[in-house]
């Protein structure tokens, strides 16, 4: 028989156990048609991240407190189209106030305070597009939070929780506080881009971040790697999906 008082004492561990145990959430960056192969900026080996991202769901069910869908979600005059300045590119110079506000064609402004380098892209995922959907082969589930980005037509937005010049914010960071999350695991596409800054933004916001290499690929090797190198140097865990079991 176990005395009252070890199993006070079992039940006081248990308790503590379960306040501060960490608080997880999956974070699938991107997984629209239009990044998948035959989308208008198709990743090479995009659909390859969708059984191992399916995966590490059904597998951590258990451990996963919160699964947000991040979405690119532009404007059919995007700023970030190549389409919208003919004969430039493949990088252009955008000039901004401190509002936020574009400074005209011209780059006329009362005052310039930000000059953000914009890489020109096909048109992609324009609103309301079938090759804005997500993938119907990702596993999706009526809890999980979806979170638009790149709507504001002269602004691009790489990250899930800022625009490209940390003008506005989306409802990503409120929503992950409001859940008690404190370390996030990042899938999806692109491992150089969308993947690349969403991670960055989290560690500066103070999440435990984990990047899964096999649940990503780049929009060219080039910078793929010199993106997991960065993130690397910044305290991001690069990690395999057969790690997560280990950091869970
Ligand atoms: C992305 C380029 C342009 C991404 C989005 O999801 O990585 N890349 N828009
Ligand atoms: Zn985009």
């Amino acid at each position: 028989m176990i005395s009252p008082c070890w199993l006070s004492a079992l039940t006081f561990l248990l308790l503590l156990d379960l306040t501060c145990a960490r608080q997880i959430a999956l974070l699938i960056i991107d997984v629209q048609n239009c990044f998948l192969p035959g989308g208008s900026l198709a990743v090479t080996e995009g659909d390859k991240v969708i059984p191992v991202i399916n995966n590490i769901r059904s597998e951590y069910k258990a451990d996963i407190s919160l699964v947000a869908l991040s979405q690119d979600w532009h404007c059919s005059d995007h700023i970030s189209f190549a389409s919208q300045h003919k004969g430039a590119g493949p990088i252009i110079q955008l000039l901004y106030d401190k509002s936020g506000s574009l400074c005209d064609e011209n780059n006329n402004c009362t005052e310039v305070a930000y000059n953000l380098t914009q890489h020109l892209w096909p048109d992609h995922c324009v609103i309301n597009t079938s090759s804005a959907n997500f993938s119907l082969s990702l596993t999706q589930e009526p809890s999980d939070i979806v979170i638009r980005k790149g709507y504001n037509c002269k602004v691009d937005s790489y990250s899930a929780f800022y625009d490209n010049g940390g003008f506005r914010y989306t409802e990503l960071h409120d929503k992950l506080q409001e859940a008690g999350i404190d370390a996030l695991i990042i899938t999806g596409l692109a491992r150089d881009y969308c993947v690349y800054y969403t991670a960055m933004d989290a560690k500066k916001l103070g999440y435990e971040t984990y990047v899964v290499l096999d649940a990503t690929r780049p929009v060219t090797k080039a910078t793929g790697d010199s993106a997991v190198a960065d993130m690397k140097i910044k305290g991001i865990q690069i990690i395999e999906s057969p790690d997560v079991a280990t950091v869970i």
